[in-house]
């Protein structure tokens, strides 16, 4: 569910407006442009014009300082206000479907990083055009500014976490880009001006290139401390310090350590538990939400015989369980990474709503994080005490990280993450299907049952490996159900059944090896899983769109010898 494609595409246009508001008027080298003597005695001479790369620089100046001084306001009143991230955001939000499975499939994790570039270079092409057709007159620039301000100010507006101070930030930038381009364009124009005029010797009536360069050059500097700024004050909310407020959670019954099986690492498949930092990441947030946990509080209403309003606090003092689970993301391709294995801790699901009470005709809980992201969850899979859906505080011992949801979270065993794992946990209501939330309204299917699948991790894609004995190995996963069989073929031959680790339990992953004679030359080694309902995976090949991809792992690789 990354978005990545989407959000490049999005992103680009957005800023492109937000930066060409800042855009700024370069320095007065344009005098030099100017400086034949034929045109210094046309004193009717309309005005000269700013030389090119003077006209460029002061466009992506003022486009600088457009940018920076909203993202030095909005750090001050409402970090997400940021011009430029709410652009961004909204990007990524109205990426089309197809865009951001590309996004994803290209960039995985990296996908925000490429959003984040795409608009940068989409906002210097930009500021560089409106610079270029500024070189006479002000009004393209300023024109460019007060559109892409506007746009801006929409972008922040259309947030679903706008607050009442969010519109400062855009409105800050849209000003600081007219004064910063106003400015150094009059001050470049004046000097190309003067320049042309000034015969060799005379006093020159306006100010020099050297002056407009300074001036320039400031603008540029205050830019770049205000952003500084910006992303200092944004940062205030420590999520290590936060962390480290919450200390160690102790779960009410230790889980038992894994057994000695439960991986083959030492032949190439991931460890069971997922170190926290190597946990796979989707999510819409350009920007991480930072909550300070003693203002966090979740929302429990709807169809409920009691509404809830529940602190951290009223969480981690609950009995806490700790189990592995393996989340997987419907975006994954077969043979994708968007799967990892954590001990979340946290309290039963099941309770928090008996607590409640779920109204008869409750179909969903639906979520919303704090950022405005939404998912639609069925009920009864929330109420199944045995499927032991959690609302999350903590991975592998510690609180949850800043990127994976914290304070609190839903893990939803056996569920896409889509449908079930929102972060920044903040409101549930219990309500029915009429509700749709952010995947489903982007064309994914409403329910996300994960599909048993199985992946090749060792021989690597186009490995060479040495023709005779080899150990493959790889993992298998079917949540909530739980890994019969792992069988494995080489060159489409017989099926041979791989051994498979010691379950943890049905809700996470397991992994699978298998000692194999290879024949040199070139080889095609595939794998399929049965879960323990029976089902074997289809060799059908579909993509991820609407509800997850099907088809056997398929790696080719050489034997040498
Ligand atoms: N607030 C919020 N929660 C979210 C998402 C999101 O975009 N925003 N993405 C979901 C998706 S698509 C997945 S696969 C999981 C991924 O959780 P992780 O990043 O901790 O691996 O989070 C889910 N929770
Ligand atoms: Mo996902």
């Amino acid at each position: 569910m990354n978005r990545s494609g989407c959000r490049a595409e999005h992103g680009v246009v957005d800023h492109d407006s937000h930066e060409s508001a800042g855009g700024a008027p370069a320095d007065g080298d344009a005098s030099r442009d100017l400086g034949g003597a034929a045109r210094r005695t046309d004193t009717l001479s309309p005005g000269e014009p700013i030389r090119g790369g003077l006209a460029v620089l002061i466009a992506l100046v003022a486009a600088a300082a457009a940018l920076a001084v909203g993202h030095l306001i909005a750090g001050l009143v409402d970090p997400s206000s940021s011009p430029f991230l709410a652009v961004g955001n909204t990007a990524i939000d109205l990426t089309p479907a197809p865009v951001k499975d590309f996004a994803i499939a290209t960039f995985g994790t990296a996908d925000k990083l490429a959003l984040l570039i795409g608009m940068a270079l989409v906002i210097t092409a930009f500021a560089a055009i409106v610079g270029l057709l500024s070189r006479r007159s002000a009004v393209v620039g300023m024109s460019a500014i007060a559109l892409f301000g506007v746009l801006g100010i929409a972008a922040v507006l259309a947030r679903p976490d706008f607050g009442p101070l969010s519109m400062l930030a855009p409105v800050a930038s849209l000003v600081a880009g007219v004064v910063a381009f106003r400015l150094l364009h009059r001050m470049a124009a004046a000097a190309a001006e003067s320049e042309v005029r000034t015969a060799p010797g005379e006093q020159a009536s306006g100010p020099d290139r050297r002056t407009v360069l300074i001036s320039t050059g400031a603008v540029a500097l205050g830019a770049g401390a205000a952003g500084l700024g910006g992303q200092a004050l944004a940062g205030s909310v420590d999520p290590a310090a936060q962390r480290a407020e919450i200390g160690e959670l102790v779960p009410a019954q230790a889980t038992p350590d894994l057994p000695a099986g439960a991986d083959f690492a030492k032949v190439g498949t991931p460890t069971f538990i997922t170190p926290n930092e190597d946990f796979y990441r989707i999510d819409t947030a350009l920007r991480v939400p930072r909550i300070r946990v003693e203002d966090w509080r979740l929302r429990i209403h709807g169809m409920v015989d009691r509404e809830l309003n529940l602190t951290f606090d009223d969480l981690r003092n609950r009995p806490l369980v700790e189990k592995p689970v393996t989340l997987t993301c419907v975006s994954n391709e077969v043979g994708g990474d968007l799967v990892s294995t954590s001990n979340f801790i946290g309290v039963p699901l099941s309770e928090i709503l008996a607590e409640a009470g779920v109204r008869a005709g409750a179909e969903q809980l639906f979520s919303t994080s704090a950022d405005g992201w939404t998912a639609g969850t069925p009920i009864e899979a929330l109420q199944e005490v045995e499927r032991g859906a959690l609302l999350a505080i903590g991975m592998n011992g510690e609180p949850l990280p800043a990127e994976h949801g914290f304070p609190v979270r839903m893990v939803v065993p056996g569920l896409y993450g889509y449908v079930s794992a929102t972060k920044w946990l903040v409101d549930a209501e219990v309500t029915t299907f009429d509700r749709t939330a952010y995947w489903e309204d982007r064309g994914w299917s409403r329910f996300g049952p994960i599909k048993t699948m199985s992946r090749i991790d060792r021989p690597t894609a186009f490995e060479r490996v040495s023709a005779g004995r080899l150990t493959a190995a790889g993992i298998a996963w079917a949540q909530h159900t739980g890994i019969d069989r792992v069988e494995v073929r080489l060159d489409g031959g017989q099926w041979q059944e791989a051994q498979l680790s010691t379950e943890v339990n049905d809700q996470s992953w397991r992994m699978w090896r298998i000692e194999l004679e290879v024949p040199s030359g070139s080889r095609q080694l595939e794998c399929r899983a049965t879960d323990r309902s029976g089902y074997t995976q289809t060799e059908e090949r579909v993509s991820p769109v609407p509800d997850g991809a099907t088809g056997w792992h398929s790696v080719l690789f050489t034997a040498n010898g």
